[in-house]
């Protein structure tokens, strides 16, 4: 999906929300354990229940991988069952040297087809491009990320900024706001309003509302742009915010009201 689409897709449905497709095999609702694919059959479910409310689905990879060969058989089968006119992302935050990071992209890419995947920079420019070398696809690259541990590096001071600053200077000149977007935490909103003068034009992913305690409300007012520029994301927050057979209702319940509240800021500020 390019970014016309995309942006177009947020506009017909004043919503700018990914759902995040964390499935965990212990916190499925018990009468789904009986399914020959319990995680496909719980992402089908809320697959149905939300696809008017969201612009994007975001599997992450590790609920997936960690099941061996049967998570790995649920993850395509998802990937299969979004509707094309979703924005899937592999949350896989991959990035290696060259030869291997092309690998990775072809995985991701080709293998499955995910339109884009998180990606590290830590290793640099050359283990960023292979993801960029595809046609139509994007690198979301970790910019500011929205956990504690955000503070150990990402803050630290060179050449007086901090260290996630230089990650957005430069890696812009990698890629374009076509195929290039990055990862901010909601959890740092007061870091929003200068990471946008940095990169106006940009898509930002933020994680971090909901089971986080980011603000939607604060992250929206300083980061959106003309386009929006914003694909907020909560995975626990609706996919478990109901533990019975109607989980599925209550996972609507939930990106409604995230839905409904993205609606009035989209109305407030573009
Ligand atoms: O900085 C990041 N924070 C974060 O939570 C980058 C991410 N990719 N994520 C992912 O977003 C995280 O791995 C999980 O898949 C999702 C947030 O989930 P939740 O807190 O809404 O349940």
């Amino acid at each position: 999906m390019n970014r016309t689409e995309l942006v177009k897709e947020i506009r017909a449905k004043a919503s700018y929300l990914c759902i995040g497709l964390d499935p965990d095999l212990n916190r499925l609702p018990h009468h789904l354990l009986e399914h020959e694919n319990p995680i496909f059959e719980f992402n089908k479910q809320i697959i149905d229940a939300t696809h008017d409310l969201c612009v994007a689905y975001k599997p992450n990879i590790a609920f997936y991988e960690s099941l061996g060969v049967q998570g790995w058989i649920a993850l395509q089968k998802t990937l299969d069952y979004i509707p094309e006119t979703h924005f899937t992302i592999a949350d896989a935050k991959r990035g290696d040297i060259g030869n291997t990071s092309k690998r990775y992209a072809s995985t991701f890419f080709e293998q499955m087809s995910f339109d884009s995947i998180t990606v590290a920079p830590y290793m640099g420019i050359d283990s960023v491009q292979p993801f960029l070398e595809f046609d139509k696809k994007w690198v979301i690259l970790l910019g500011l990320t929205s956990n504690k541990g955000s503070q150990d590096f990402q803050f630290l001071q060179a050449d007086g900024k901090p260290l996630y600053e230089h990650v957005f200077r430069t890696a812009t000149t990698w890629g374009s706001p076509e195929n290039l977007m990055f990862v901010v935490g909601a959890t740092h909103p007061e870091q929003v309003q200068k990471i946008r003068t940095i990169i106006p034009d940009h898509f930002l992913l933020v994680p971090g509302i909901g089971a986080q305690g980011g603000d939607l409300a604060a992250v929206s007012r300083y980061g959106m742009n003309k386009d929006c520029g914003l694909l907020v994301n909560s995975s626990r927050g609706i996919i478990y915010a109901g533990e019975g057979e109607d989980f599925a209702a209550h996972a609507r319940a939930a990106a409604l009201a995230v839905q409904q509240q993205m609606a009035a800021l989209l109305d407030k500020y573009i």
